[in-house]
């Protein structure tokens, strides 16, 4: 696969088939999901629920949700410590990742991880990583392990613009190049490191940081959660194939500050706005529901409520499930492989 640059709304002949109706429809659920997740998430901190630190992933929604949709059971996933949306689209329990962020038993963590720091076997989610970049070694020391072991797997490496000019990525990358290793680097571009724009961070285009090693990069308008899921297609039949790693770079944008706590001073209140109002990924496949009567605004609304109810429930179970007791301090320190 040559490096090339993809444009944004570009059908691609090279898809596999089309999603069907009811692929948007779970697409557009999911992506409902991890926004009303993310609202509650963000409220539940500001009454003092949640302590520590919360980065909310509302904006991205399609950038996790194309890509789990190309993928299946026998692939892992890794990124950094936005993840709650991660978590949701790998299907793991919104009751589960909201019980950790509160700090409680139910958690997936059983309380003693919150928000970044937080893993599923089941589900093959490694994390939740709060040093910026640490997943992407860890991540390909998947992909080894799926070689290794020969499980037909993938693993799906995600990683902010922030990351990308670390050391440890390019050992990374030149490891995953030379043995050939099933993983797809996912570089989530939402313009800023905290308060630092990415051009003014990061020389060249993210896409291309793996052609010293051959490794091809396409860029993806990840604000299409059509355009991710062909993107992602692709990628993964490519690494599937046995050519060994690849990277996509979304465009992508927070609509939040980088955590709860950040007032977001860098950009202007216009440049949000802008983004909410003709990019959203949410309103973007609404719009396709609608043009080609896939559903009508009574049925989304119902998926709103249905998703609503699922949220409510997950808070509700998130302050009522009991704080860890003490003895527990000293639990989980070390795990049997
Ligand atoms: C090694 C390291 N350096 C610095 C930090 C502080 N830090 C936390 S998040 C962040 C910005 C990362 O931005 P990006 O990779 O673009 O991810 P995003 O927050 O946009 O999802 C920084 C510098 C850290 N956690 N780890
Ligand atoms: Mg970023």
């Amino acid at each position: 696969m040559a490096t090339s640059k993809r444009r944004a709304k570009s059908a691609t002949p090279e898809a596999p088939t089309p999603p069907s109706k009811d692929e948007l429809l779970h697409y557009y659920r999911e992506m409902l999901l991890i926004r009303r997740f993310e609202e509650k998430a963000g409220q539940m901190y500001g009454m003092g629920l949640i302590g520590g630190f919360c980065h909310l992933y509302i904006g991205q929604e399609a950038v996790v949700v194309g890509m789990q949709a190309a993928m299946d059971s026998r692939d892992s996933v890794i990124t950094s410590y936005r993840d709650h949306g991660h978590m949701l689209a790998c299907g793991m329990e919104s009751k589960g990742v909201m019980a950790e962020l509160t700090g409680r038993r139910g958690g997936y963590s059983k309380g003693k991880g919150g928000s970044m720091h937080m893993f599923s076997r089941e589900k093959k989610f490694y994390g939740g990583h709060g040093i910026v970049g640490a997943q992407v070694p860890i991540g390909t020391g998947l992909a080894f392990a799926h070689k290794y072991s020969k499980d037909g797997g993938l693993n799906a490496c995600y990683l902010g613009d922030g990351a990308v000019n670390q050391g440890q990525v390019y050992e990374s990358f030149n490891m995953a190049a030379l043995w050939k290793l099933p993983v797809i680097y996912v570089i989530e571009n939402n313009k800023y490191a905290m308060g630092t724009a990415q051009a003014r961070a990061s020389a060249g285009e993210l896409y291309l940081r793996g052609s010293a090693y051959g490794i091809p990069g396409r860029q993806v308008n990840g604000m299409d959660v059509l355009d991710v899921k062909a993107a992602a297609d692709e990628a993964v039949a490519y690494v599937r194939g046995g050519n060994g790693p690849i990277i996509l770079e979304m465009k992508t944008y927070r609509y939040r500050g980088h955590s709860m706590s950040d007032p977001a001073k860098y950009r202007t209140k216009e440049e949000v706005n802008k983004m909410r109002s003709e990019s959203d990924p949410i309103d973007n496949l609404k719009k396709v529901l609608l043009e080609q009567n896939i559903a009508d605004e009574e049925a989304l609304k119902a998926i709103d409520r249905d998703v609503k109810q699922v949220v409510t429930e997950a808070a509700e179970f998130a302050t009522q499930s009991p704080e860890p007791d003490p003895s527990e301090l000293w639990t989980d320190v070390l795990v049997e492989a």
